[in-house]
């Protein structure tokens, strides 16, 4: 039987997974949105208006122009006065050591102010123990990259099914993965899917996307949509509605 959000929350060992499920229900939302603006004005008033609408709000910092603690701090009273979980998709790539350093220093400091991070499974499990080491004290919490949105990416198959066994053997901070569906042998880990839009099918670099019903379907919890609520010529605000509404009645259509 289909259990709810809020049914799951309970059942997870990840205080961040319990958060994010917890909010979900409260918010009735599984809305996450993707901010990739490049200035700290543009980032903190879309934040601001789409966040009463959103279960997670999703940061490429790095690709901030301006920068500074003080976008932190602003983000973080965001946090506070919306009730969001915050995702760094920064997608870690290396050995244990250097990506510990990638998480906890720098300019960014991302585990200060990251509830959750992403990360390639390619290094192999020294990843997720290097991260885990910053991240579980903290009770942060780390999603795979089990699959891609982007034509003709490699994480299928084998690499796929590698990946998810890495999870599985680190499932105090795995709380699950970048993917377009549910993997039968992880039903609780959670499913989070970028590359979804109500109304194109690709951008011109690669990008390929699918309707919030598809991945909800196919066992996705979250969607994550980014130029398709700040796009050119978008109301933030009645997007973010928009598309929280699509990805809450799929997910209600799954109790009928
Ligand atoms: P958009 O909805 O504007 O295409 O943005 C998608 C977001 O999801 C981007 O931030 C991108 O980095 C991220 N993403 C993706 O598109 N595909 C993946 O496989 C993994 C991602 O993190």
């Amino acid at each position: 039987m289909t259990k709810t959000y809020g049914e799951r929350a309970t059942s997870l060992p990840n205080k961040t997974a319990q958060e994010l499920f917890t909010l979900m229900e409260r918010k009735k939302s599984n809305l996450a949105v993707a901010l990739d603006v490049t200035t700290k004005q543009e980032f903190l008033d879309i934040a601001d208006k789409v966040g009463p609408y959103i279960c997670c709000l999703k940061t490429h910092i790095d690709i901030l122009e301006d920068f500074d603690q003080d976008l932190i701090d602003k983000l973080k009273k965001l946090q506070k006065k919306h009730d969001f979980i915050i995702f760094e998709d920064r997608k870690f790539a290396d050995i244990g050591n250097t990506v510990k350093h990638q998480y906890s220093k720098g300019i960014y400091k991302i585990a200060e102010w990251a509830d959750i991070v992403d990360a390639h499974a390619i290094p192999g499990d020294g990843i997720i123990t290097g991260l885990k080491e910053i991240g579980l004290p903290l009770n942060r919490g780390l999603l795979l990259l089990a699959e891609m949105s982007s034509k003709g990416n490699l994480a299928t198959g084998a690499y796929t099914e590698a990946t998810i066994e890495m999870a599985k053997r680190h499932k105090d901070f795995v709380i699950g993965f970048i993917s377009g569906k549910k993997f039968n042998s992880c039903e609780e880990l959670i499913i989070m899917t970028p590359g979804i839009s109500l109304d194109i099918s690709n951008d011109d670099l690669g990008q390929q996307y699918k309707t919030p019903r598809n991945v909800i379907e196919n066992g996705s919890d979250i969607i994550i949509v980014g130029r398709g609520i700040y796009g050119k010529g978008k109301d933030a605000v009645v997007e973010a509605q928009r598309y929280r509404n699509a990805g809450w009645e799929a997910y209600l259509k799954k109790f009928e």
